[in-house]
């Protein structure tokens, strides 16, 4: 029986694929307020040959308090086995995009970011502290290629890597290390300190009011950083739905399920019975994450295709490895122009 069904699925979209037609009413359109997906996914359109889009974000996560696998977990709990626990960290990202399509086929995109972090702590013996890094991230460049599009059907791959940029011996002062500053923990490093290939599939259907979306989307990462360590690997997959309320404005909203690997290797330099955060066995984690958000966009005059995008999202499950922060909100906030 599975066999039969794949075998229509994959002769519809061939027949599917064959009948292209030029016909630009029967295409999926980006020139409405849904026409792009919630702010916070990216990669999830392409644009037409000779375009370029310039784009801003900026990305608020906040992080509170301590999970063990499913369950909430005390700072006490934590303390039994470590010195020190985090308590929070909230982390801001600026991120600067630039796409441009060669072809109607082809988009080219370019992503840089800056980050921005803070971790307060617990100590075992009462104390508090606070840590900070900042600096730019990982720069991440990639091609996406357009499978088909019509029928207000659409389908693209992306296929990318990032540049490790981003430092991965962040310091700071520690009341153990003062007045020196001693390597900071896993979590506030700014980058992953590898080449990571990034691999996505993205789906889009749209009507004459409604738009949706899946994103399926994996980072993976290989061999060791310079600090013989290297990240897990990364599974999303991203599903959204968006409602035009006018020519100007949508609202969205999104669920994600995301898979996150547990770290490789140990830096030699953290001492893992010193924090959660430095604690390998305290990394990866399975969640689901639910977002709501809305598009503006400018469908005509001076500001034609210019857009502003929000979305606030949240985890709805997470079941961590070991220890670790519970994640909280995330806000994302972002401008696109194309011209
Ligand atoms: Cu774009």
């Amino acid at each position: 029986m599975k066999k039969y069904l794949s075998a229509i699925l994959f002769m519809a979209t061939l027949a599917l694929c064959a009948q292209e037609t030029n016909d630009e009413t029967t295409k999926w359109s980006a020139g409405r307020p849904d026409g792009h997906a919630p702010i916070s996914v990216m990669g999830d359109h392409m644009h037409g040959k000779g375009e370029w889009m310039f784009s801003y974000r900026y990305m608020h996560m906040n992080m509170e308090d301590l999970k063990q696998g499913n369950d909430d977990a005390s700072f006490d709990e934590a303390l039994t086995n470590y010195m020190v626990t985090p308590t929070a960290m909230p982390m801001n990202m600026h991120m600067l995009g630039a796409m441009f399509a060669p072809s109607d086929r082809v988009t080219l995109m370019a992503m840089f970011n800056y980050i921005s972090m803070e971790m307060d702590h617990l100590t075992r013996i009462g104390g508090n502290f606070t840590t900070e890094s900042s600096g730019l991230g990982d720069i991440k460049l990639s091609l996406l290629y357009r499978f088909f599009n019509q029928n207000q059907q659409s389908l693209h791959g992306q296929i990318g890597f990032s540049i490790p940029t981003g430092s991965i011996t962040e310091s700071d002062v520690t009341p153990a290390s003062a007045p020196n500053a001693m390597e900071l923990p896993y979590p506030m490093q700014l980058g992953s300190g590898t080449f990571d290939p990034v691999m996505a599939l993205t789906y889009l259907g749209q009507n004459e009011s409604v738009s949706w979306g899946s994103q399926i989307r994996g980072v993976f990462r290989f061999g060791k950083n310079d600090r013989e360590f290297r990240y897990g690997n990364r599974y999303s997959l991203n599903n959204w739905l968006a409602v035009k309320a006018a020519d100007w404005i949508s609202f969205s909203a999104r669920l994600e399920g995301l898979l996150v690997g547990e770290l490789d290797g140990a830096d030699p330099d953290l001492n893992p019975m010193m924090v959660i955060t430095a604690d390998t066995d305290n990394s990866g984690g399975t969640l689901i994450n639910g977002g709501l958000g809305f598009n503006i966009y400018v469908p005509t005059g001076a500001l034609k295709n210019l857009r502003f995008g929000f979305e606030f999202a949240s985890p709805l499950l997470q079941d961590l490895e070991g220890i670790q922060l519970k994640n909280k909100e995330t806000l994302t906030l972002g401008l696109q122009y194309s011209l």
